[in-house]
């Protein structure tokens, strides 16, 4: 949304104001503001003429410009139908400089996944992708990661999901005998530990010591049909009906811009709403598999698991979660 757009809505926000107070504030015609006003109404505010000017009735229920509105985060928003992929987009955006841009669609024809995995993206998910430009070496990007798992986290258990992480990226919902916090440890083995509700994917691209760009692509199955996921999926709809999908962004991107300068809480609060620490697991690994006791995660996203050989620190793979030896 442009900025002038944006500032017609910040004030309108506050109560009814008058065309020509307006543009005296803005510091642009008359003509303009209408303008404004008008491009609003398009994108489905609605905004009446009244005695005392111009008042803000109602807001569009998802898109762009619903998005930005009220959101208390630094991001401007881009809104598509469908698209190949988000964090196509986002990458795209990124080449030319753009920071701080939330790209989402309703759609994604080429969703992907880790490894060129495919991320099944049918209408009424919530796909995301984030433009950020951190002071960061490319090694600590994966506190990244792990702050969208949280802020996602958060913003499902808010709509009433009891949803948790299991490292490094997914965010599960596990049946009440698997969960975490009864102690039980009893998911099947070879389980990922629950249905997949969100799934985290970053891309990045820079020099050695500093990244020039990173991209936190975040896909949730929220107003989506189970039979439209892969059998292991779950959705907000499936858990709970449908959830406010713009509380929802609005509440995923203040989170992760809370956590995201902060990787030390990013940290403490993946702990907190993690899975896998304390179970027994078998990561996948390009060196092979490395199977113990996931006792901790460290800084910047390394599960640390305790083997029959000693500690080893993992800082990419897929995560299994086993039953108890
Ligand atoms: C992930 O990969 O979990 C990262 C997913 C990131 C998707 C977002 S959507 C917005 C942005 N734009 C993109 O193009 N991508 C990002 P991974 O851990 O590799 O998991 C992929 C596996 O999850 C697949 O092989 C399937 O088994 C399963 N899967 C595919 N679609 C799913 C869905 N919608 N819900 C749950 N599981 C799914």
């Amino acid at each position: 949304m442009n900025d002038t757009r944006r500032n017609v809505l910040r004030a309108l926000a506050d109560g009814p104001v008058a065309g020509p107070d307006l543009a005296d504030d803005l510091g642009v015609s008359r003509n303009a503001v209408w303008k404004h006003v008008e491009a609003l109404r398009e994108a489905g505010f609605e905004i009446a003429s009244t005695d005392a000017g111009y008042a803000l009735d109602g807001v569009p229920e998802y898109g762009g410009p619903a998005v930005e509105f009220g959101l208390d985060a630094p991001f401007s928003v881009e809104h598509h139908d469908a698209v190949a992929s988000t964090n196509d987009r986002a990458r795209q955006l990124a080449r030319e400089g753009a920071a701080d841009v939330a790209v989402l669609a309703d759609e994604q024809t080429g969703g992907r996944g880790r490894l060129d995995r495919e991320w099944s993206s049918p209408p009424g998910g919530v796909w995301l992708s984030l433009v950020l430009r951190p002071d960061l070496p490319p090694a600590h990007a994966p506190a990244l990661t792990l702050a969208a798992a949280v802020a996602v986290t958060d913003a499902a258990r808010e709509a009433g999901v009891p949803a948790e992480i299991t490292w490094p990226n997914d965010v599960l919902v596990t049946e009440p005998s698997e969960r975490s916090d009864d102690g039980r440890g009893d998911a099947a083995a070879g389980d990922r530990g629950g249905r997949k509700l969100a799934g985290v994917l970053t891309e990045m691209e820079g020099e050695a010591d500093r990244v020039s760009w990173v991209v936190v692509g975040v896909g949730v199955n929220a107003n989506v049909a189970a039979d439209a996921l892969p059998p292991d999926a779950t959705s907000v709809a499936e858990q709970v009906g449908r959830v406010d999908r713009r509380a929802f962004v609005q509440r995923v991107l203040e989170r992760f811009d809370e956590l995201r300068g902060d990787p030390e809480a990013a940290l403490a609060a993946w702990r907190e709403r993690s899975a896998t620490l304390g179970r027994r697991v078998r990561v996948a690994t390009p060196s092979g598999a490395v199977v113990g006791e996931a006792v901790d995660v460290a800084f910047p996203g390394a599960l640390v698991v305790e083997t029959d050989d000693g500690r080893e620190r993992v800082h990419a793979g897929d995560c299994e979660h086993l039953r108890p030896a």
